[in-house]
């Protein structure tokens, strides 16, 4: 199963080590073809070429949309050798065999990322070099196919290995990366285009993904994990730049990603800070500088705030790095840190630092997976908003101005609470956090009994629930959750309605002068 190497076409957009390589190759006697720029660049280092064109008997055309798009070509990757009637058709038609394919694709993920407008991505979509590579992959039994710049080497050291030939093993894993890397290609294209073009919807819809990171494990020491970019270029969690501190493991990305877009609900509003452990928040608030938003959100639960991921809206300010110094933090993401910040930051070394352009779109058309036995689960992202004209007063008191404020901040933050969540809220910061419980009413108790240990812990007075507003993430199925919310202090409610017992649940709040809201729209998250 060993093939000799006679003739490669080369094509490469990213001409990295293109040079090197081919004249290892022509060392070994290989022959070389090539398009365009890639020849004209082995020709310039003395390389002799061959160009397609002389090859095919037409001229490269339409702005290069087609230079190898012939039989010449594709006949001469998909021929099979051992074949009577194959090599007849190649006799006839002057088609020589082409043993090795040295192809990679026009940037489309680049151009893409650097935000390049419609008609430049279209023009990006490589249509020869994914036929050719599909081609030789298929015919693997003879042909060798190389996608990647770091294949060089290896390819090199197969034919170093085999007395100049390469063996069907190497073949086919070289055959396997080139089906990865088209599928890839199209699937880029094809979410692109889906956000390009407003089509949100998880219907016929390829996934793509380029590996940014091999993890050194998952969620835990056994798991194997990595990191894929969805080639969007949007802002979060993936196309952060690390300015210190060590890589990031998948729980920490997991949870920086869960910061991020929290906080990036607050968009260009006040400023801003999320503080995630464990993908819930322990403590979100806004306040008149980026310092009082995080020593609020501090403030909401400073036991579990201990080790966890800080998220601000604004960039990074060193008054606020100092404060966040003062403890033990995994990872801060901002969109920005001015040096004052970094020159704090550079003191602790195994802080890490995230910046970004700019913060995660909320509303962006983005999809989210779940795998599960046999298959994986596919939504559109949870871009649900609600505002003031959505929502419906049902209690006999309605809400005040202040209660409205932050009955809606409560809610924009019990999106991202796993469910069943209950998000006590004061002036514009957390008091209380009720996460992941299986029944609401333990969500309820749980996050008061932490309001209270934290008036505790700073020497309060009372609980900071008392005089607060409360979110659910979905309606109350019976009344206890309600009487609950009295007891702690709360005085209004915002909540999705549409229980069965809705009448019951009304009927508690008002027997105790709650507020209580309806928004017609719930927000899971399991
Ligand atoms: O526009 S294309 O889709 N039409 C083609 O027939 C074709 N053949 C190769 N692009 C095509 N290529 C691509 O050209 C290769 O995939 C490679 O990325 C690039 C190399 O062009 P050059 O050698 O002129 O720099």
């Amino acid at each position: 199963d060993l093939v000799a190497l006679r003739r490669a076409l080369i094509s490469v957009s990213d001409k990295t080590c293109v040079v090197e390589f081919a004249r290892a190759l022509a060392a070994r006697g290989v022959e070389l073809l090539s398009t365009g720029g890639t020849s004209a660049l082995l020709r310039e280092a003395g390389l002799t070429v061959r160009d397609v064109a002389d090859v095919t008997g037409f001229p490269e055309m339409m702005d290069g949309r087609v230079k190898t798009l012939h039989p010449a070509v594709h006949g001469g990757l998909l021929a099979l050798r051992g074949n009577a009637e194959h090599q007849a058709a190649m006799a006839d038609h002057g088609i020589d065999p082409i043993d090795l394919l040295v192809v990679n694709l026009y940037p489309f993920e680049a151009t893409v990322a650097k935000g390049a407008d419609y008609d430049t991505c279209i023009e990006n979509i490589d249509i020869g070099g994914p036929a050719m590579i599909r081609a030789a992959a298929k015919n693997h039994l003879f042909v060798n196919v190389v996608v990647d710049v770091e294949d060089y080497a290896a390819l090199l050291a197969e034919l170093d290995a085999h007395d100049d030939r390469t063996s069907l093993a190497f073949r086919q894993r070289l055959a396997q990366a080139a089906y990865a890397r088209t599928a890839a290609y199209d699937a880029a294209v094809s979410t692109w285009m889906a956000a390009a073009i407003g089509e949100g919807a998880p219907r016929r819809r390829a996934f793509a993904g380029t590996l940014a990171q091999t993890l050194r494990y998952g969620e835990n020491p056994h798991q194997s994990a990595a990191f894929y970019t969805d080639g969007s270029g949007r802002a979060g969690v993936a196309t952060a730049k690390q300015w210190q501190g060590k890589e990031l493991s998948y729980n920490n990305i997991n949870d920086t990603d869960a910061a991020f877009e929290l906080v990036a609900e607050f968009g260009g509003e006040a400023p801003a800070c999320a503080i995630i452990k464990h993908a819930n928040p322990c403590g979100v608030a806004t306040g008149a500088t980026l310092l009082e938003a995080y020593t609020r959100a501090y403030d909401c639960d400073r036991t579990s705030a201990f080790g966890g991921i800080v998220a601000l809206n604004r960039p990074l300010d060193a008054a606020t790095a100092e404060e966040i110094a003062k403890i033990f933090t995994e990872v801060v993401i901002a969109p920005g840190a001015d040096a004052a910040a970094m020159q704090v930051f550079a003191a602790k070394k195994n802080l890490r630092l995230l910046t970004t352009d700019a913060l995660p779109d909320p509303a962006a058309p983005i999809l989210t997976f779940r795998q599960v036995g046999g298959g994986f689960l596919v939504q559109g992202k949870d871009n649900g908003r609600i505002a003031m004209p959505d929502l419906k007063v049902v209690t006999k008191r309605a809400p005040t101005e202040a209660e409205l404020a932050d009955m809606l901040f409560a809610w924009r933050v019990a999106k991202h609470v796993k469910s069943n969540a209950i998000v006590y809220v004061k002036d514009g910061a957390t008091v209380g956090v009720g996460a992941g419980q299986m029944s609401r009413v333990d969500s309820t108790r749980i996050a008061a009994r932490k309001a209270e240990d934290m008036a505790e812990a700073l020497g309060l007075a009372e609980p900071l629930t008392r005089g607060c507003v409360a979110a659910s993430d979905a309606f109350f199925p019976f009344a206890d959750g309600v009487e609950v919310l009295a007891d702690v202090g709360a005085t209004a409610v915002i909540q999705p309605g549409g229980s069965m017992r809705d009448a019951e649940v009304i009927a508690a709040a008002d027997a105790a002068g709650l507020a209580m809201v309806f928004t017609s729209m719930r927000h899971f998250r399991h």
